[in-house]
């Protein structure tokens, strides 16, 4: 596991490393700022079973293009792991993975760390080609996708593009409406009851443990709020919200 060349970036990539440390993978962790010819270097070294490179800055997703072409050309046969929050799926289907990507050593986006342990246990164990195919299969199609996309882009010349600017006749448009009060309003007591309505649910479920909403969300969505808009209170007690929604939200060095 390395965070690539140029990039200081680990908190993320120390989280997949303990969440596959404690999943009973062994996990070398080289750091951050690794170069290439490292990060080959120590794969041989420690003989492993999957590469892992994490990036958070844009020159990292070009750096793990390099290191993808670098495994192929030095013939490494571990599947490569992208992650870090500036990598995507659709990055790594259309530049990363051409480079590398094949059965035995697939290249694999992973979102976040919680997934990491999936990929590497189905890169692992004996349903592997399923794996691979269904991935090749999904990667194929984005890449379809995106260059299709490329197609249907129609770019103007830029001296087109400057006689398309949009022209805004200032005195013709009416000025702004002056707000009904001027400065900073302070609402400092408000009702639990009116802000239910303004809930959403949903991301409310997603955003805490949605465990144990999972019976709220088998049954309809429409019973779902049902039940939550009745049992707020004790919804957000149990949840331990007891931030009473009488105090002030505004430092008082705002008011
Ligand atoms: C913390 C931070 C820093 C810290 C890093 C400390 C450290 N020890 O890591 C410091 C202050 C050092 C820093 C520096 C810089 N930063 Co910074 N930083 C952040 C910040 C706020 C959070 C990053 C983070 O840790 N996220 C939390 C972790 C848990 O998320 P994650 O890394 O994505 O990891 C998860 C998944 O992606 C996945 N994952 C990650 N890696 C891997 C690897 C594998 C194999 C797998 C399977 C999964 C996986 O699992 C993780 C857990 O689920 C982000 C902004 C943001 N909100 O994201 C900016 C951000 C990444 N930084 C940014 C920038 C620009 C910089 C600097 C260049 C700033 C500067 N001008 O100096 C420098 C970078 C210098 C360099 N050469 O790298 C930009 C990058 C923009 C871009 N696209 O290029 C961001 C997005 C901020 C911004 N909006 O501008 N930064």
């Amino acid at each position: 596991m390395a965070t690539v060349k140029g990039d200081v970036h680990d908190i993320g990539k120390n989280i997949v490393a303990v969440v596959l440390g404690c999943n009973n993978y062994k996990v070398f962790d080289i750091g951050v700022m690794c170069s290439c010819e490292k990060i080959l270097q120590k794969a041989k070294e420690y003989n492993v079973d999957v590469i892992g490179l994490s990036g958070l800055i844009t020159p990292s997703l070009d750096e793990m293009v390099t290191v993808a072409k670098e495994l192929a050309k030095a013939g490494y046969k571990q599947p490569l792991l992208i992650g870090g929050a500036t990598t995507s799926k659709m990055h790594t289907a259309v530049k990363i993975a051409p480079n590398f990507f094949n059965a035995e050593h697939p290249v694999i986006h992973v979102l976040d760390a919680s997934r990491s342990v999936t990929v590497v246990s189905s890169l692992l164990n004996q349903n592997k080609t399923d794996f691979v195919d269904d991935l090749e299969e999904e990667y194929d199609e984005m890449r379809e996708d995106y260059y299709a996309g490329l197609e249907d882009r129609n770019f103007l010349t830029f001296g087109e593009a400057k006689k398309e600017k949009k022209v805004i006749d200032f005195d013709a448009v009416p000025p702004a409406p002056v707000p009904n009060k001027l400065g900073i309003t302070v609402i400092d007591s408000v009702n639990l009851a009116d802000v239910v309505p303004y809930i959403d649910w949903v991301r409310f479920s997603f955003s805490i443990d949605t465990v144990q909403f999972l019976p709220f969300i088998l049954l309809s969505l429409s019973s779902f709020i049902f039940i939550c808009c009745s049992n707020i209170e004790s919804i957000l007690s149990n949840l331990g919200v007891t931030r009473s929604l009488s105090e002030s939200w505004i430092p008082k060095d705002f008011r």
